[in-house]
């Protein structure tokens, strides 16, 4: 089967299936397809599936004409049973948390129940969604190994590493990033055993220029959290010190410029208005409820955690100083926030901390408005806004401006002339100290 697979794999005839057609997925498969590969795209909505086979691209990485030029060779269905013509798959679903912020692996289980019954001899099935150590031989292999499996495929055995092979591979998809692709970011592979690992790696190293193979899958899905919680935690740290040098104060900005002139042994974080997007603040507590399983408690993560989601209450109060300076409460001041989404010059507001400075603030009995160029409306708990259409009056308006994601769209020199008073959580419109 591995000499087979690997032999189809070399004259690319294997036909690959990718599962999940976000923004992991679908960068992934147009990159195999470029390659010759004929490849599947699987989708549970059928909108996103409509949209790839009229040629239309709802990811920002794959432009129109870039998918469009691997089109019919990617073909995109919401029809697991494609998957029987397929040599590999793999699976890009989310991995996001629940309500008590414990992981929630619904779509892992949907999309493993899916490929289990489709799963035929001498298939790879490769995991990418970031998730806890154990997930891949703990809950994947089961689910592929199922009684279910042998009597569909009238077998007795069907044994991982000689008639399927199972893998684990990290995402290390950064959205918008322009110098680092699908193609140029070295692809960590972890096999349940050392076939399934160089099968896999095979398929990654015809579309990947550096394949980093580790001795598990445990390991593979420990780098990538490793990866994050060492974001999460170098955040939060550089968020505690803008909150030292407050109180001591100090120009956080200055000390953090004059520290990142270390050539060695320093790297450079800077403080904002809390951490968000899908990844950082989610995926540390993959591994922290893991670690709780077995009686750790995970200090760092969990401080971390603490410290980032404590941020916006901290800026909600300079914004309270700020007004303050200028003898106004802040019931009835009107605050305009400048970006709501999670990061420069993206659109996406997951875990945004701009909508909890808004709640935080509405609660406190301000009028606050928001601008965003990337962003039209947005809804959060108990609100719904969309985005002042006119800047300059929008700035005139308010008693109060919020900077909070720092898009290179804005004039900030000019906005900063503007405003009637800002509190600046990016540090862009050059006001000296982090709180005025
Ligand atoms: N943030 C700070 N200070 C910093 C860096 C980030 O406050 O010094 C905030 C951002 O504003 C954002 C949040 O943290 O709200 C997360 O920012 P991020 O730069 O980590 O961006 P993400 O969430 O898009 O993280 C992705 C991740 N990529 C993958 O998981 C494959 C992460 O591993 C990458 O390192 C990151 O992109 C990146 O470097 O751009």
């Amino acid at each position: 089967m591995r000499q087979q697979l690997l032999a189809r794999i070399h004259n690319r005839s294997a036909v690959v299936a990718v599962i999940g057609l976000g923004y992991v997925g679908l960068p992934l498969a147009v990159a195999f397809a470029e390659k010759g590969f004929a490849v599947v795209g699987i989708d549970v909505d059928a909108v996103k599936v409509a949209a790839l086979e009229r040629g239309e691209s709802y990811v920002q990485d794959i432009p129109a004409a870039r998918l469009r030029g691997v089109l019919p060779r990617l073909a995109a269905t919401t029809d697991y049973s494609a998957l029987e013509r397929c040599d590999a798959a793999i699976i890009c679903v989310p991995t996001p948390l629940n309500k008590t912020r414990d992981p929630d692996v619904r779509y892992v289980i949907a999309a493993g129940e899916s490929v289990a019954r489709y799963l035929h001899p001498g298939m790879l099935v490769v995991l990418e969604s970031t998730t806890y150590p154990g997930t891949t031989e703990e809950l994947l292999l089961p689910m592929l190994t199922a009684r279910s499996t042998l009597e569909r495929l009238q077998v007795d055995s069907f044994e991982v590493g000689k008639d399927f092979f199972l893998a684990f591979s990290p995402e290390r998809i950064d959205p918008g990033n322009k110098q680092w692709t699908v193609e140029n970011t070295p692809k960590v592979v972890g096999g349940i055993t050392l076939a399934c690992r160089e099968v896999a790696a095979a398929l990654y190293g015809t579309i990947i220029e550096r394949i980093v193979p580790v001795s598990s899958t445990q390991a593979a899905e420990m780098v990538k959290l490793l990866e994050n919680t060492f974001r999460a935690v170098n955040i939060a740290l550089v968020n505690e010190v803008a909150i030292m040098c407050d109180k001591l104060g100090l120009d956080v900005w200055e000390v953090i410029e004059a520290a990142a002139t270390k050539p060695y042994g320093f790297m450079k974080f800077t403080p904002g208005p809390g951490v968000g997007g899908h990844c950082i603040p989610l995926d540390p507590h993959y591994l922290s409820w893991k670690l709780k399983t077995l009686n750790y408690n995970a200090r760092f993560i969990q401080l971390a955690g603490e410290i980032n989601t404590e941020m916006p209450r901290w800026w909600v109060d300079k914004v309270v100083d700020a007004l303050n300076e200028a003898g106004k409460p802040v019931k009835g001041s009107r605050v305009l926030v400048l970006g709501v989404a999670y990061k420069k010059d993206v659109d996406d507001v997951r875990e945004s901390p701009a909508l909890d400075i808004i709640e935080l603030l509405r609660q406190k009995g301000a009028e606050v408005r928001y601008h965003d160029p990337y962003v039209p409306a947005i809804r959060h708990n108990a609100f719904a806004l969309v985005s002042e259409t006119d800047l300059g009056a929008a700035l005139d308006a308010a008693d109060c401006v919020v900077v909070v994601t720092d898009h290179s769209w804005y004039d900030w020199p000019a906005i900063r002339v503007r405003a009637k008073a800002i509190v600046d959580t990016r540090h862009v419109t050059c006001t000296n100290r982090i709180n005025s």
